[in-house]
């Protein structure tokens, strides 16, 4: 009979130093789900708030709403660390602490932290249990909101605790919301032990430890080991009008539309595009000599505020649907004459009788939100009325084309090839964005964000840039690699590209470039369209606006090669010579242009 001895010895462990009252063994059924939902609603509290209220049960089936501490309402990055013993190895892009001192300071801070609480064990899978893949995790928690999302978000059940049987193969995820006390807050990761451990929030990306502490940071080192990569991409298959179906996948940090475009419902007859994942992306190197990419969760958690029938339709559509037991809104408004959730951007005229996301009463005041803007959902994708009928496959579906984006206002053009997976690799490593509300920072100020892995890259990104030239090596068909750009804008500070559907317009030209149906023309960043194949029509977007969106200005580049220099010298020697080699090559051009 199959003990799971080293999972009891590990839970036993904990709960000797957490103290909880009880220990409940989650099996991930919807029976359980509606148990854990009750007593969500009658017995746990956050600051005197009930952990879920339901919602008008009509109008959005299977909802309930989570209102979080108001001190903890998106990632921290000054709180997460990656405890490698060498400092090195963290690399300039991660707070590091080591590990030894790190354990001490966490035992500390968790020495009876679930005294009056159950302490949830949550097994799970990341990947779909038949695929090679795939990687089985426990996570324990000690609130009822993070397992009811993790059931959301993974596979949860107890066939992953027979696959780990005694062995202790499993990545381990402790939690405890702590008191919420952000000068007890800490996400602390140990890579080498395939531990990640969590005091003081239970926001999402800092709590639901399956997401972005397990599934990129710990894996890109995983990956990093073992010859693959685990990045924050969206995965998306794009038929045709004949029925073929290109996948690719799209990098972009956080906010920047991800969910949109995942989900994105085409205004070019005869395309639809097929959702696989939202965030994170698994790719490995199959027996072909492809690039193959699964999606480890089974949820999304994405940004509200902004979310329309207009914006994107399938979304609306899949927290509408009543498939999988249950969907959570955390920390919109509240319609309080209806029970409906609301925030920014949502169709229809504002609601006569709103409270915020905090719970006060709110009319409207012109410098305050309803919804928090980094309120989220989490629903599950298999709501979606676009899931792949890949979604499940193993194996994961073949990549043509990896397309980087980010939130540039200025300077970056609409859709750019790069000559080559080098300068691909380059023009990842150089990328950047305008800070948004997922992350605690100042909004709209612009980062370098290689690959939108900058907050989840579990080691040095000298040598990550490094392992993925690597990569590109040992394919024999590796994807085109391409940059977008979505947010360019005009002299008065208007977008000038559509964005939303429409960008299926910019996916079908990459398609086209991936099945050599179109040629490109060489500049100094890249291949970029001939206008006339792109696909336009209906848009009404002026000549020379469009022709704004591919503008080069070479002296607006010296600052922006300043930077992109400055931060990659941070790596030392650390970073490759091809990507110090590529940016010469950029410069270069961009002289004699
Ligand atoms: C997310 C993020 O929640 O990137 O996906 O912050
Ligand atoms: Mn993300």
């Amino acid at each position: 009979m199959v003990k799971n001895k080293k999972v009891q010895q590990w839970v036993n462990e904990t709960a000797n130093m957490c103290k909880p009252d009880k220990i409940v063994w989650c099996d991930g059924s919807e029976e359980e789900a509606r148990k854990l939902i009750e007593i969500g609603m009658k017995e746990e509290k956050i600051e005197n708030n009930p952990i879920f209220q339901e919602l008008n049960q009509k109008n959005w089936p299977n909802a309930y709403y989570h209102r979080s501490h108001p001190t903890d309402v998106a990632r921290t990055e000054h709180l997460t660390y990656v405890c490698h013993p060498d400092k090195e190895i963290a690399g300039p892009n991660n707070n590091w602490m080591d590990p030894k001192e790190a354990k001490e300071l966490l035992t500390k801070l968790s020495d009876g932290c679930m005294r009056g609480k159950t302490m949830y064990v949550l097994p799970y899978m990341m990947g779909h249990p038949d695929s090679p893949y795939a990687k089985a995790c426990i996570q324990i928690t000690d609130v009822s909101y993070v397992a009811i999302s993790m059931r959301i978000m993974t596979r949860m059940s107890n066939e992953v605790l027979e696959k780990i049987g005694d062995s202790d193969n499993f990545v381990k995820g402790l939690h405890s919301v702590g008191d919420f006390d952000p000068d007890k807050r800490f996400i602390m990761h140990f890579p080498d032990e395939h531990l990640v451990w969590s005091i003081g929030s239970g926001y999402g990306g800092n709590a639901l430890l399956g997401k972005k502490c397990f599934s990129l940071r710990i894996a890109s080192w995983l990956g990093y080991q073992e010859g693959w990569l685990a990045e924050h991409m969206v995965i998306v298959g794009i038929e045709d009008p004949k029925g073929k179906i290109t996948y690719v996948t799209v990098a972009m940090p956080s906010a920047c539309g991800k969910t949109n475009l995942a989900m994105l419902e085409s205004t070019l007859p005869g395309y639809k595009v097929w959702t696989l994942g939202d965030d994170i992306a698994w790719l490995n190197i199959g027996s072909d000599g492809r690039l193959y990419a699964i999606n480890p969760e089974t949820g999304l958690f994405g940004v509200a505020p902004g979310t329309s029938m207009k914006t994107n339709p399938n979304m609306l559509k899949t927290l509408k649907g009543e498939k999988f037991y249950p969907t959570l809104f955390t920390n919109t408004a509240l319609n309080t004459d209806t029970n409906e959730p609301w925030w920014e951007g949502l169709d229809g005229p504002v609601p006569k009788n709103l409270i915020d996301w905090q719970g006060k009463s709110w009319n409207s005041p012109q410098d305050t939100k309803a919804a928090h803007p980094n309120s989220r959902f989490t629903v599950s994708i298999y709501n979606s009325p676009a899931l792949s009928k890949e979604f499940d496959n193993p194996k994961g579906v073949p990549i043509s084309a990896i397309i980087l984006g980010g939130k540039r206002t200025q300077l970056i053009p609409l859709v750019v090839e790069t000559f080559n997976w080098q300068h691909g690799v380059f023009m990842g490593a150089r990328a950047g964005s305008e800070t948004t509300a997922a992350a605690i920072h100042k909004v709209g100020v612009l980062r370098r964000d290689p690959m939108a892995m900058l907050p989840f890259c579990g080691y040095n990104m000298g040598d990550y840039f490094r392992h993925w030239l690597n990569i590109g090596k040992k394919l024999t068909h590796p994807p085109k690699i391409f940059t977008v750009n979505w947010f360019r804008v005009d002299d008065n500070g208007g977008f000038i590209w559509p964005g939303f559907g429409e960008n299926i317009r910019v996916l079908k030209w990459i398609v086209d470039r991936v099945n050599n149906n179109v040629s490109a023309k060489s500049t100094p960043l890249g291949l970029f369209p001939n206008l006339k194949d792109l696909n336009c029509e209906g848009l009404n977007i002026p000549q020379d606006k469009l022709e704004k969106l591919f503008e080069i200005k070479p002296q607006e580049w010296q600052a922006e090669l300043e930077d992109i220099k400055k931060f990659l010298d941070q790596f030392g020697n650390r970073l490759p010579l091809e990507i110090r080699q590529e940016f010469e090559k950029l410069a270069d051009r961009l002289k004699t242009k």
